[in-house]
């Protein structure tokens, strides 16, 4: 324990010869403007694996540079993490939708099938908090589902009741959950024998408008009927702990489970950690996470989080 390997090999493959007994997969996306977020995820999600577990996190490279790739790699100094870099083919989903300017990185997550060779992986996003053994996670069986996600408070939490939806859509599959797939363990063997890349992809060519809730549409819709099960404490977004995003839809008992004993935090919409105006009761436990990353020291302020006038500034000058 305790030697990371940094596995530049490019080949978005994992070296033949299986894994080693007790590593799991796990996988993220970013950009350098998620870096540190992506670092604190990382550290925490290593600090609480089990006892004789590593992990292999495969990272989808958006836009990382050396610098923060190096800090990446030393905020896991002495964790049983090793990284796998893979570089997303992100023009493939720039003309899916041309013209439109979103956050291609967004996106990247439907990429995964083609580009990590794993049967499955447990998929993170950057804006959340480990607190217990994601190994647990990574062992539950996902069939007969394709993936596991907590429903999400937005809606009804049917995919039916999201009415930012196409109706057609909406109606084809009244009884499908609509999920928060911030975190979500994914049957990989199952996404490419269903061509689920392909499928994501054309939806957001056809879809009217701009994806309101982008991947996390497309995933709900292309598996509709075909997510299982999560419990909500391996996924606590904002609304188990603050009024933020309207009722949660879970059951009070699991509710109260996932608010007194979170697994995973979840800093969901606008209560981002790292900006000043957080209303999330557990920013200071993210501190204290990221405190023990390269980026110690990091707290939200005026240089680092501007006032939305000044970003709207800086965007109009580079656009002159
Ligand atoms: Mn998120």
């Amino acid at each position: 324990m305790g030697v990371i390997e940094d596995r530049h090999d490019g080949s978005g493959r994992t070296p033949a010869g299986g894994r080693a007994s007790g590593e799991i997969a796990v996988a993220c996306a970013g950009d350098d403007g998620y870096a540190m977020p992506l670092a604190v995820m990382l550290r925490s999600l290593g600090e609480h694996l089990g006892a004789d577990r590593s992990a292999v996190a495969h990272v989808l490279d958006c836009g990382i540079g050396e610098p923060n790739r190096q800090r990446l790699l030393r905020s896991l100094d002495g964790l049983p993490i090793t990284l796998a870099w893979h570089r997303p083919d992100l023009g493939r989903i720039r003309s899916a939708r041309p013209g439109e300017q979103f956050a291609v990185s967004t996106y990247a997550r439907l990429l995964m099938p083609e580009l990590i060779d794993e049967p499955h992986v447990v998929y993170l996003d950057g804006d959340v908090l480990v607190l217990d053994d994601v190994g647990v996670l990574f062992d539950l069986p996902i069939a007969p589902f394709a993936a596991l996600a907590v429903t999400d408070p937005t809606g009804a939490g049917h995919l039916a009741d999201a009415e930012h939806l196409p109706a057609a859509l909406r109606e084809a599959h009244p009884a499908a959950r609509y999920a928060n797939t911030g975190i979500l363990p994914i049957d990989l063997d199952d996404a490419r024998r269903t061509g689920f890349t392909d499928d994501a992809l054309a939806l957001l060519t056809e879809l009217p408008g701009r994806p309101k809730w982008v991947d996390q549409d497309l995933i709900c819709v292309v598996l509709a009927d075909r997510i299982g099960p999560l419990p909500a404490r391996w996924n606590a977004y904002a609304n188990v702990f603050i009024d933020i995003h309207g009722p949660s839809h879970l059951p009070a008992d699991e509710q109260a489970e996932a608010h007194d004993h979170p697994a995973i935090v979840h800093y969901t919409l606008d209560s981002k950690p790292w900006r000043r105006k957080c209303p999330h009761p557990m920013q200071a436990q993210w501190f204290e996470a990221v405190d023990r990353t390269a980026w110690r020291g990091f707290r939200p302020n005026y240089w680092n989080d501007p006032p939305d006038w000044r970003a709207r500034l800086a965007r109009m000058r580079r656009h002159r």
